[in-house]
């Protein structure tokens, strides 16, 4: 008689730690541990290789040797051919509240329901050792290990793409990638063959809007938004389909760095964005986002002015809400990167029921390529076997062989239908995967559909949606870029494409690269005019966690002033670091005895989010004397952070001229404390309380865009 299984589909348990007891049993402790052969033979000497005689020739025999060498000649895989550069962390997703109206995904089937997953975010087109601070889109990828099988979100931070059709992501990536003659340059787009690319492909206008602005320099990972980018389905129980958009929203805000510090940290710390969330992580700072979607009825497939296939195009949140469904936290950094963060394989194509795909061109080319990549990538059909990409539930099917196959299965048949196995492992028509049937007619064709031909409609909907600081952030990025680019005719090329978006942005591009202003009129205005939802300066800016401050201090400073504005912004779960001129110990004033964490030689302002200047005459003299000192106060007012001082800490700013850009060179004496455009000094020690709390609100605002335009101080 055959016996029914136990299904697992719609499993009520939380298996929120589910994924990692599952890496427990692969992981591996030295501590204590003889050293052995691959093998387990025990090693009685690892560094000497075996000889004839102390002087004499390698022996082939030196199965030790052979091993430790031939294992480490083959330790790299290929890199990936985009999103080489990466960083993960494991965490879990809880929905808020039951979407079985909308979806069967039991994931997302009732409030509190917790489910691992794990999270690699990307730069694009760096190799697997480049900078971390480059202009770049970033990726996003989420594989949810649900209790049905694995959901992969393979997103990024932008909401749209380059391009409409998968056949040409091959050429895009060609022509961003170094050029093929000398191999550069690394990790960026500043050069000839992107922006010839860009210049003869219209339909790149939009995202290329977004490549220029502050989004692809985000401060850190846990303040960038994420997005789904393709359109996707939603399949409820009853078979109704609804079309959606996934999205992450992060609760520290959407925050980017200044171009400048970008390129200050490429050099002085090129893992900037990995060590931010390794750190956070190990700090308790979890990055936290919130999860939307937003859904429109199969019936409004054609009420917009854009095509809702179009990967070039978001759906104005103005226009269709994003509905947060639940959260993600991020709450354990990997164990080993290579095992975990490299080997990790996402796909777009790893949906579980109630998730199904729509006809967007790049989403169905996708669906081929993840595979196909990981082929080669990890050497075979079996890289689901590897211990990051298993899945929580277990695994019956009839696949069998391949390279580097672990799984030992048991009996003689791996085929359906069968006799011999009772039909096990036998298909599952309630909880098992089924296509939403749409109903399919077309004739089968190399072409474009015509609702695909507006590209610039939504280049304007982001130009128009900026604030002004982030428009002359887009023209000074154009402007670095094409000054990269030496054929004069793709720059010319460039600044008539974008006159098509908007006039003044294409004038004040041409101006600052050496082309005439372009005599090409803009396109005619389609849709919403403006969405706020675009602009960053819109964001959250409720809460100073994981921010790092500086507190610039030497022998003499006044330690109970350190100390207070520590607790005040340690108890807003801030950091806060001790910089001076050399590391070990400082006296303070009151004789106290205070750890350096850091000094001028290996550190800068830009690892920070705002500096705190306390009093202490000596102290001050001290750092007044230190152009590095007075450097790292000018660099970071003219990136625009906050900066606060007590005291004569005042007497610092006036000498990094800080005082004098915002008007206020000695007007702090007179007026007890003051606090302008992000600048705060304070007077006298009782002002120390009101102190922290304008430097604390000032940090929620990030910065202080209106300082940029102060030339009298370099950064
Ligand atoms: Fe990818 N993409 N992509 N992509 N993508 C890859 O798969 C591809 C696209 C994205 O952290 C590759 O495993 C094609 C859009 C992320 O491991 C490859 C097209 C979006 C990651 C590939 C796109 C993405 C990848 C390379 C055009 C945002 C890194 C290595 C149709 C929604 C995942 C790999 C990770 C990786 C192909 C466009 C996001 C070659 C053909 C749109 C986050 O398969």
């Amino acid at each position: 008689m055959k016996s029914r299984r136990k299904g697992t589909a719609g499993a009520k348990s939380d298996v929120s730690n589910a994924k990692s007891r599952e890496m427990e049993k692969f992981t591996v402790s030295d501590a204590g541990e003889s050293l052995t052969t691959d093998l387990g033979v025990k090693i009685s000497r690892n560094n000497e290789s075996l000889k004839a005689g102390p002087r004499g020739p390698t022996l082939l025999e030196d199965f030790i040797f052979r091993e430790k060498i031939t294992h480490f000649d083959h330790e790299r895989i290929p890199e990936r051919v985009v999103h080489a550069r990466g960083s993960g962390a494991y965490g879990y997703f809880e929905a808020y509240e039951s979407m079985k109206e909308y979806t069967k995904a039991s994931f997302l089937s009732e409030a509190g329901k917790r489910t691992p997953v794990f999270v690699r975010f990307s730069t694009v087109a760096g190799s697997r050792g480049s900078a971390d601070t480059v202009r770049d889109v970033r990726g996003f990828a989420t594989k949810f290990y649900t209790d049905e099988g694995n959901f992969d979100l393979v997103g990024n931070n932008m909401p749209v793409f380059f391009i409409q059709d998968a056949i040409n992501f091959p050429d895009l990536i060609h022509a961003v990638k170094p050029e093929q003659d000398n191999e550069m340059p690394q990790a960026a787009t500043a050069h000839d063959t992107f922006w010839d690319f860009v210049s003869s492909a219209p339909e790149i206008a939009h995202m290329t809007m977004w490549v220029m602005s502050d989004r692809a320099i985000p401060r850190k990972y846990s303040m960038m938004q994420g997005f789904g980018v393709n359109t996707f389905r939603f399949v409820n129980a009853k078979g109704k389909a609804r079309f959606v958009k996934f999205h992450w929203k992060p609760a520290l805000g959407v925050h980017s760095l200044t171009w400048d510090e970008t390129q200050k940290l490429a050099g002085k710390d090129s893992d900037f964005n990995r060590r931010t969330l390794w750190e956070d992580i190990e700090a308790g700072n979890y990055p936290e986002y919130e999860f939307g979607v937003q859904m429109l009825d199969e019936k409004d497939e054609f009420a917009f002015d854009f095509d809702i296939l179009d990967a070039t195009k978001i759906w104005p949140e103005e226009q269709v809400p994003v509905k947060i469904i639940g959260k993600l936290v991020l709450n354990r950094n990997p164990d080993n990167f290579f095992a975990e963060t490299e080997q990790v394989a996402f796909c777009p194509g790893n949906v579980v029921p109630g998730i199904d795909f729509s006809n967007d061109p790049l989403l169905q080319g996708r669906l081929f390529s993840y595979i196909d990549t990981q082929l080669i990538r990890l050497g075979g059909p079996n890289f689901h076997e590897i211990p990051i990409n298993r899945p929580v539930v277990p695994i019956h099917s009839n696949q069998r062989d391949g390279h580097m196959r672990q799984m030992v299965n048991r009996g003689k048949v791996a085929y359906t239908p069968n006799g011999l196995a009772e039909g096990y492992p036998e298909e599952d028509p309630e909880h098992g995967f089924s296509s939403y049937q749409e109903k399919m007619d077309g004739r089968k064709i190399r072409e474009r559909s015509d609702s695909f031909r507006d590209y610039f409609s939504q280049a304007q909907l982001f130009w128009n949606s900026m604030a002004d600081f982030e428009k002359d952030h887009i023209v000074r990025a154009f402007r670095f870029e094409l000054s990269k680019v030496n054929s004069m005719e793709t720059r010319r090329k460039v600044v008539d494409m974008f006159a098509r978006v908007d006039t003044e942005l294409s004038r004040r591009i041409a101006e600052g690269i050496g082309v005439p202003a372009s005599k090409v009129r803009p396109e005619k205005p389609r849709g919403i005019k403006k969405s706020p939802a675009l602009s960053q300066a819109n964001t959250n800016m409720d809460s100073i966690r994981s921010r790092k401050v500086a507190i610039l201090a030497c022998n003499g400073v006044n330690a109970i002033e350190i100390s207070r504005m520590k607790d005040a912004l340690e108890s807003e779960k801030a950091m806060a670091e001790i910089v001076s001129t050399d590391l070990g110990t400082i006296k303070s004033s009151e004789g106290k005895s205070l750890d350096v964490d850091k000094n001028f030689l290996a550190d800068s302002s830009i690892f920070y989010d705002a500096i705190f200047v306390p009093g202490g005459r000596p102290s001050v003299e001290k750092l007044m004397s230190n152009g590095d000192a007075v450097h790292f106060v000018s660099e970071a007012f003219k990136h625009c952070k906050p900066v606060a001082a007590l005291g004569e800490g005042f007497e610092l700013l006036g000498k990094a001229r800080v005082a004098d850009a915002i008007g206020m060179a000695g007007k702090a004496q007179k007026s007890g404390i003051t606090s302008t455009k992000g600048v705060i000094m304070a007077q006298k020690a009782s002002d120390l309380p009101a102190l922290c709390d304008m430097f604390i609100d000032a940090m929620m605002k990030h910065r202080f865009w209106e300082r940029e335009k102060t030339d009298m101080i370099p950064a």
